[in-house]
């Protein structure tokens, strides 16, 4: 596709969003036509689907078919007409979201997950992640700061910190579409992270990240 696929990921209150903020405002500012989206949630399906995933306590496989739908939905309203039409896409959460919260935060078989985000994206993958890394104290307290929690952001402290090993493991497996963002700073130092990886790739667009 001609256009550029940019994911944010981490855990609860990493600040993705406002890191993905920022950075729609900088690429304006270069020029680039972009487009911000999320998940669950970026449609208008999804919107339905969100309230059910985030506000009901769901048997395991529904959840994980419903973060699907949602992603399915997505793809094919949203993400694949903004990259044709050479727009840089920055999507809060895609599918690490479902290995590290269905697969490692759930224990869901990730294979199972891997042919299900299969399914949902036709293999439509981004260019590059941020995955925004925080230790679970520092992104629950942020999270937790804004008063209505969840139903995951209400799941045990073990639960995160499983989400987290699972963001680790995707960083291992994909040194060249991940990178790390150490997010536990404050903003504009995060954000000076980010413009740093952004600019790394686009010398060197098959770089692994550090
Ligand atoms: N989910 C999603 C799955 O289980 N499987 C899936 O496949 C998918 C796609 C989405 C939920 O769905 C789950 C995971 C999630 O639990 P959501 O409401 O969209 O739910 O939740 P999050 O994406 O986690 O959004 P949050 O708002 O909790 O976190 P963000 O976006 O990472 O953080 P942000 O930017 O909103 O910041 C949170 C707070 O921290 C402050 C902000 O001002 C804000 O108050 N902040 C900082 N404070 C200090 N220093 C910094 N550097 C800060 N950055 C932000």
């Amino acid at each position: 596709m001609p256009g550029w696929f940019i994911s944010l990921e981490g855990i609860e209150g990493a600040g993705k969003t406002t890191q993905m903020h920022l950075l729609a405002d900088w690429l304006q500012r270069q020029g680039h036509t972009v487009l911000t989206t999320w998940e669950p949630g970026g449609t208008e399906l999804g919107q339905s689907l969100r309230q059910l995933l985030l506000h009901h306590r769901l048997p395991h496989r529904t959840e994980l078919l419903l973060y699907a739908a949602d992603r399915a939905t997505h793809i094919a309203e949203v993400l694949q007409p903004a990259l044709q039409t050479h727009q840089v896409v920055l999507c809060d959460r895609y599918t690490d979201s479902t290995v590290a919260y269905q697969g490692y935060g759930r224990g869901m078989d990730l294979h199972l997950i891997d042919q299900v985000n299969t399914i949902a994206t036709g293999g439509l993958m981004p260019d590059l992640t941020l995955w925004l890394d925080v230790p679970v104290e520092v992104g629950l307290r942020r999270a937790r700061g804004r008063g209505d929690l969840n139903a995951i952001e209400q799941e045990s402290f073990a639960f995160h910190e499983r989400v987290r090993q699972g963001y680790q493991a995707l960083a291992k497996q994909y040194p060249q579409r991940i990178c790390r963002i150490d997010a536990a700073s404050d903003v504009e130092t995060v954000f000076k992270q980010i413009r740093a990886a952004i600019a790394g790739r686009w010398r060197e667009p098959a770089s692994e990240c550090q």
